[in-house]
């Protein structure tokens, strides 16, 4: 443990015995960015995921509702000026498989239209998942919902660079007899699938898939787990940044002056600190990635001009023991994002997942259904 967590620590420790009688969960962390709630939802949202906004500051939040299989899953919007969520819409249904799944959603500032992952991989691992596009006319009521990516295993993350859409599928399945489980990066330009369904190549062929941009590699830890790519970033000037779900791996590819990208490159490896990346967002004002750690309850930061020195760009935000998230604290943080409230104040949203898996801190699917916030400024 490093000196300045060790100190961290110590103040969460007597911050937390000072305030024993209505919090007794452990925390780690400045005070400071100590999370608060932003929304609790009922059942309608009861496994949050993705986060997005719009130009005029509206977020829009994804849930796959894999817990309770009564609700569809859906898509709901967060008014800027009023702070009223509603529905947007549910998730359109596969027909493969009768339902739909949103989680990783970005909204496109190109087109004007929201995107979301649909992933059916708990529903079929058969390559039922798509890349959603859900078209918007100019008022933001849906218009529609049409598949712009199919044949993938799990999508997970989207963003967009310049037109083209990125995407995570965190699993290929290949059945390595090392144990070793390969997930990796799509990158399809706007264009291709503007007017018809791109087809991704089945995983055996994948490195002959045009859209194929790079793979991840995991070696499963104690908890047994061996997906791969999730969380992903793209920074202004365009670099990648994307981690494993199953062990935390963290990479980067650079972008290019002629737009093509370096091969990955592993950043940092280290899972008693960092075993599980789920989302992540590029902090732009800070220079840094902010990592959401379903497995820890933790927020984790990623320097990037340490990096660009040769140091190590890894930190931690904050991390709390198991908690029904019901006053705020992180529940299987899931996914992060930068957004200015009203008053222009820089707010860290987190959405919690809270799905428990074998090994996490998690070790409850309670009927708190929550949004995050933390101070940024
Ligand atoms: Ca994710
Ligand atoms: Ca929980
Ligand atoms: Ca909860």
């Amino acid at each position: 443990m490093n000196a300045l967590f060790g100190k961290c620590v110590l103040c969460a420790m007597m911050a937390t015995m000072a305030d024993s009688l209505f919090a007794k969960t452990a925390t780690w962390g400045d005070e400071k960015y100590r999370p608060k709630l932003f929304k609790r939802f009922g059942s309608l949202v009861n496994v949050p995921d993705g986060l997005t906004q719009d130009a005029a500051g509206n977020i829009y939040h994804s849930a796959p509702n894999l817990v309770d299989n009564s609700y569809p899953g859906v898509v709901m919007k967060r008014d800027f000026r009023t702070g009223r969520w509603s529905v947007l819409c549910a998730g359109l249904r596969s027909p493969k498989t009768n339902v739909g799944r949103p989680m990783g959603l970005e909204f496109c500032r190109e087109d004007g239209n929201l995107y979301y992952c649909d992933n059916q991989y708990f529903d079929s691992k058969d390559y039922a998942s798509r890349v959603m596009r859900v078209v918007l006319d100019t008022k933001g009521e849906v218009l529609r919902i049409e598949t712009a990516v199919d044949n993938v295993k799990l999508a997970n993350a989207i963003r967009f660079y310049k037109g083209d859409m990125f995407i995570t599928d965190t699993y290929f399945d290949l059945g390595r007899k090392d144990g070793i489980g390969v997930g990796g990066v799509y990158r399809i330009p706007l264009a291709a699938c503007k007017d018809k369904t791109v087809s991704l190549l089945p995983k055996p062929d994948y490195k002959k898939d045009p859209y194929f941009l790079c793979a991840t590699e995991t070696k499963p830890l104690e908890r047994g787990d061996d997906s791969g790519a999730d969380g992903l970033a793209i920074t202004k000037e365009g670099h990648l940044y994307f981690g494993t779900f199953g062990s935390g791996r963290f990479y980067t590819a650079k972008r290019k002056s002629d737009g093509s990208y370096e091969p990955a490159k592993l950043l940092f490896e280290d899972p008693k600190r960092f075993p599980c990346c789920d989302g992540i967002c590029y902090d732009e004002v800070a220079n840094r990635i902010i990592m959401s750690d379903s497995c820890l309850n933790a927020l984790h930061t990623w320097d990037i001009a340490k990096e660009e020195k040769g140091e190590c760009g890894f930190g931690e935000l904050w991390r709390n023991g198991d908690d029904n998230g019901a006053h705020g604290l992180l529940d299987q943080p899931c996914e992060p994002m930068i957004w200015k409230d009203r008053k222009g104040n820089r707010k860290l949203i987190i959405a919690n997942f809270d799905m428990t898996l074998p090994g996490l801190t998690n070790k409850k699917n309670d009927a708190y259904h929550t949004l995050s916030v933390i101070d940024l400024d």
